[in-house]
Formats: C-alpha cells, sequence, structure tokens
C-alpha cells in the first residue's frame, strides 16, 4: 500500500519537474528541496562575498544567455600541451590511473585521480583575471571546485552512447564546469556541441528532456523535424590552454575527434562562501579522488565529507 502510494507520489513528481514553470525556473528536472538549498546557498555566499568585500560590482554572467563562453589562453599553450603529453605517456605505460570504462572504451580514456597523476598547478587558472572575473560574475561572489576529472576523447564510429547523445547534466543552479583543453577542439577534432538557452527551452516544451540514458537521442535533427523545431547546434574552436565554461544543463554532447583525439581537464564549480583555495585545503583529500556529481545539500560540500548523487 505505502510503496503504491510512494510510487504514484514520485509519478506526480516528475511530472510536475518536467512542467514548463518547473524546468523554465531552474532549468533542471531535480527535486525542489535541491533547488531550493543550492539558490538558498548561493545568495548566502554572494552576500558573504560582499560584506567580506565592501563591493557588488559583478559584471554580467558570461552565461546568462548562452549556453557556454570561451576564455582564451587561460593557461599557457605549451604546459597545455605538456599535461597532454603526460596523459599520453600515462595512457603509453598503462598507468594504474588509466580507466577504460568498459561501456564507452572506444569512446574515451579517463585519466583517474589528475591532482595526483598530472598534478595541481592548472587549478592556477582560476585565479587568471580574465577566466577569475568570469567566474565572479557568475557566482556573484566565491567559488569552489566540487571534482576534477581528465579524459581522451577518441576516433570512433561506435554507436552514440551517454554524453555523446544529446543530454542536459541536471545539476543544481548556480553550478558549472569548464573544460580546460590540452588539445585544440574543433569540427574536426571533437569539439562540444551545444544548443541555445531558447532552443534548449523549445525542445522541452516539444517533450525532449534527455536527462535519463535511455530517453537521449543522437538524432535531435530528426525530433526537431517532427515538432517543426529549428536544429542549430554550434561548437567552439579552441586551442591548447583554452577553457571552455558551460552550463551543463543547456543541451549539449559530446563529439568524437574524426582524427587525432581530444584532452580536456574538467571542473565541476559551485558557490562558495571562501575563495577556492580555502575550500580546496580543507578538502584536498576527497578532491584527489572525487566522485562524479553533486551533494543534494550543498553545505555537504563544504565539510570534509562530500556525498555525490549521480545523475
Ligand atoms: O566530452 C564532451 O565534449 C562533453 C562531455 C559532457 O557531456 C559533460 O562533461 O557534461
Ligand atoms: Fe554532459
Amino acid at each position: 500500500m505505502i510503496t503504491t502510494l510512494h510510487k504514484a507520489a514520485d509519478a506526480v513528481l516528475r511530472k510536475l519537474h518536467r512542467s514548463r514553470f518547473y524546468y523554465e525556473r531552474w532549468n533542471n528536472t531535480l527535486d525542489l528541496r535541491t533547488n531550493r538549498a543550492y539558490e538558498r546557498f548561493a545568495r548566502e555566499c554572494s552576500e558573504t562575498y560582499i560584506r567580506c568585500n565592501g563591493r557588488a560590482d559583478f559584471a554580467p554572467s558570461p552565461l546568462a544567455t548562452e549556453p557556454a563562453k570561451a576564455f582564451r589562453k587561460a593557461l599557457a599553450p605549451e604546459k597545455a600541451r605538456d599535461l597532454s603529453a603526460m596523459i599520453t605517456s600515462l595512457i603509453e605505460s598503462n598507468h594504474e590511473s588509466v580507466f577504460r570504462n568498459p561501456n564507452i572504451k572506444k569512446k574515451q580514456i579517463i585519466i583517474n585521480h589528475p591532482l595526483q597523476t598530472l598534478g595541481t598547478d592548472y587549478l592556477g587558472i582560476l585565479d587568471g583575471s580574465e577566466l577569475h572575473d568570469g567566474l565572479l560574475a557568475f557566482f556573484r561572489g566565491y567559488f569552489a571546485i566540487g571534482s576534477v576529472m581528465a579524459f581522451r576523447s577518441l576516433v570512433t564510429d561506435d554507436d552514440n552512447i551517454g554524453s555523446w547523445l544529446w543530454h542536459s547534466d541536471c545539476y543544481p543552479p548556480h553550478t558549472c564546469k569548464l573544460f580546460l583543453h590540452l588539445t585544440p577542439a574543433n569540427a574536426e577534432l571533437g569539439a562540444t556541441e551545444f544548443m541555445s538557452v531558447a532552443d534548449t527551452m523549445a525542445y522541452r516544451r516539444a517533450g525532449y528532456f534527455g536527462q535519463y540514458g535511455h530517453e537521449r537521442r543522437g538524432d535531435l535533427d530528426a525530433f526537431a523535424g517532427e515538432h517543426g523545431l529549428p536544429y542549430r547546434p554550434f561548437h567552439i574552436d579552441v586551442e591548447p590552454g583554452d577553457v571552455s565554461l558551460f552550463n551543463m544543463n543547456y543541451f549539449h554532447r559530446a563529439v568524437s575527434p574524426r582524427t587525432g583525439f581530444r584532452d580536456v581537464i574538467e571542473i565541476f564549480l559551485f558557490p562558495s562562501p571562501v575563495p577556492w583555495q580555502a575550500h580546496y585545503a580543507k578538502n584536498a583529500d576527497y578532491l584527489r579522488d572525487p566522485k562524479h556529481g553533486f551533494s543534494k545539500d550543498p553545505r555537504m560540500m563544504h565539510g570534509a565529507v562530500a556525498t555525490s548523487t549521480m545523475m
């Protein structure tokens, strides 16, 4: 009886989270409690920043109207190339950090624990003036690192799966990801494709959410045709050392390179009441071996324990 009631309640909530007023408000389909917790936390962090720094003159967020923005030469190109060369030698020596997920091993090689295997120098990009200003404007205050991952994308004509299908990561509000590019990425070399804010919302209104694996599609162009919607993905050409900052809740997909490979270090960021270095110092052990995802309560990610939720 209880289970039946729970199932019915879940179904109602799932429907509610996919209603227009809800996803347009939150840009995700997470539960209200998580969304509110992040919104409240982001506001408190911003207030703390303003109090500590005596300033609230934030520039407009770089992701206010666009799903992604490039920051050029955030890291010196030769340093980015050196990191890519390190990845090559880890792979060639079959280092224990090299992980080939059996489901996607033709598409991607993951380098586990990048903060151990690739060092930490590249975290300095977060203090580089242009990127730092962009992040300050996005968060309207301090931000902290939730996880660091590194991976190499490979040439393959395998069937599409997972992140290679159009999807939304469905993360809480006031969080973002950045890719530090270690190799060039473009149409030939496999650049992430994005959909605009307006097109993401139009697809959702037509019923496409691309959230769970089974409902993601590679042929969003066909879906667009069926629903009379525009299909206009775009990508950003980048060079080693460039950063692309993105809101992973708008639709995007990974694209396999046609030649060579694409290396990135991915950093997930979330609001913080203290500068990222202070949070990092306290959570270094966890961050050296992070789990994918996020805590339902952002305050958990500011303690020594950061539990994660997989979407
Ligand atoms: O590898 C890519 O280009 C995109 C991966 C992705 O979907 C993500 O990081 O959320
Ligand atoms: Fe994604």
